[in-house]
C-alpha cells in the first residue's frame, strides 16, 4: 500500500474491505471505454466548459487549466465490469480549484460532465463536489495517456469508474438528474460500488 488514501468502508486497514462486492484486484491499467480516442493537433482549440445553472458560464482554455494549482491524490478505482485498481497515484487540479470560475445557481444539484464525442455521464452535483474528486492530468508521475483520457480526465473515485470521465470538455449543472450515454442504456444513475449499484434495466 502507497499512501493508504484508498476507500475504506469501515476506517479499518488492510485489502480485503478496500474491495468493493464482486471485484478483482488487477495489477495492470485495462483501457476502457466507447468509440475513439481522440488526438489533438491544436491544444489552442481545446477548451473546458462550465454552463448551465450557473450565474455565468465560462470557458478555461488548455494553457489557463494546465496553469492551475495541482495536488496530488491517492485512491482506489472501482470498474463497472469488475477490476479494481488500488492506490493510483494522482496529480491534478482539485474540483474546488475549478469552481472558482462559477458561482452555482442554488437550483444546481446534478452534474453532466461531457466528453468529447458525444459521451457523458451525470452525478449529484454533491458527489462532484467531494473533495476526493478531481481533474486528473497524470497518473503514476506520467501525463495522461491519450488512451487514459489525455489531456484532462474526471476522477471520481467513490463511483464506479465510468463516471470518471476521461476527454473531459465541459460541466453541465442541472436542476434534476438526466441519464448519460451509459446510464440511458442500462447503467445505473448512481453507481455505488459497494452497493453494486451496476446496471439498473427495467
Ligand atoms: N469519455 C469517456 N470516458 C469514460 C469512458 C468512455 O467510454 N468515454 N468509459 C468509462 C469506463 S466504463 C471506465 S472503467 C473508465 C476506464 O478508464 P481507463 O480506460 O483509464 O481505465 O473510463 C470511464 N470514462
Ligand atoms: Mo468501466
Amino acid at each position: 500500500m502507497l499512501f493508504g488514501l484508498g476507500a475504506r468502508k469501515d476506517g479499518s486497514g488492510g485489502e480485503g474491505d478496500r474491495v468493493p462486492p464482486g471485484q478483482r484486484v488487477t495489477a495492470g491499467f485495462p483501457v476502457l471505454h466507447h468509440g475513439e480516442v481522440p488526438y489533438y493537433r491544436d491544444m489552442g482549440l481545446w477548451n473546458l466548459r462550465l454552463f448551465g445553472l450557473v450565474e455565468e458560464d465560462a470557458e478555461i482554455s488548455y494553457k489557463e487549466f494546465m496553469q492551475l494549482p495541482r495536488q496530488q491524490f491517492g485512491n482506489d478505482i472501482h470498474c463497472v465490469t469488475t477490476w479494481s485498481k488500488l492506490d493510483n497515484v494522482w496529480e491534478g487540479v482539485a474540483v474546488a480549484t475549478v469552481m472558482e470560475r462559477v458561482k452555482v445557481k442554488p437550483e444546481a444539484k446534478f452534474v453532466m460532465l461531457h466528453a468529447e464525442h458525444g459521451w457523458s455521464t451525470n452525478l449529484p452535483l454533491e458527489d462532484f463536489l467531494r473533495d476526493t474528486s478531481f481533474f486528473a492530468i497524470k497518473h503514476g508521475g506520467e501525463i495522461l495517456s491519450p488512451e487514459h483520457g489525455y489531456p484532462v480526465r474526471m476522477v471520481v473515485p467513490h463511483l464506479y469508474f465510468w463516471k470518471s470521465a476521461k476527454w473531459l470538455r465541459g460541466i453541465e449543472f442541472m436542476a434534476s438528474d438526466k441519464p448519460g450515454l451509459w446510464e440511458r442504456n442500462g447503467y445505473h444513475m448512481y453507481g455505488d460500488p459497494w452497493k453494486e449499484e451496476r446496471y439498473d434495466f427495467d
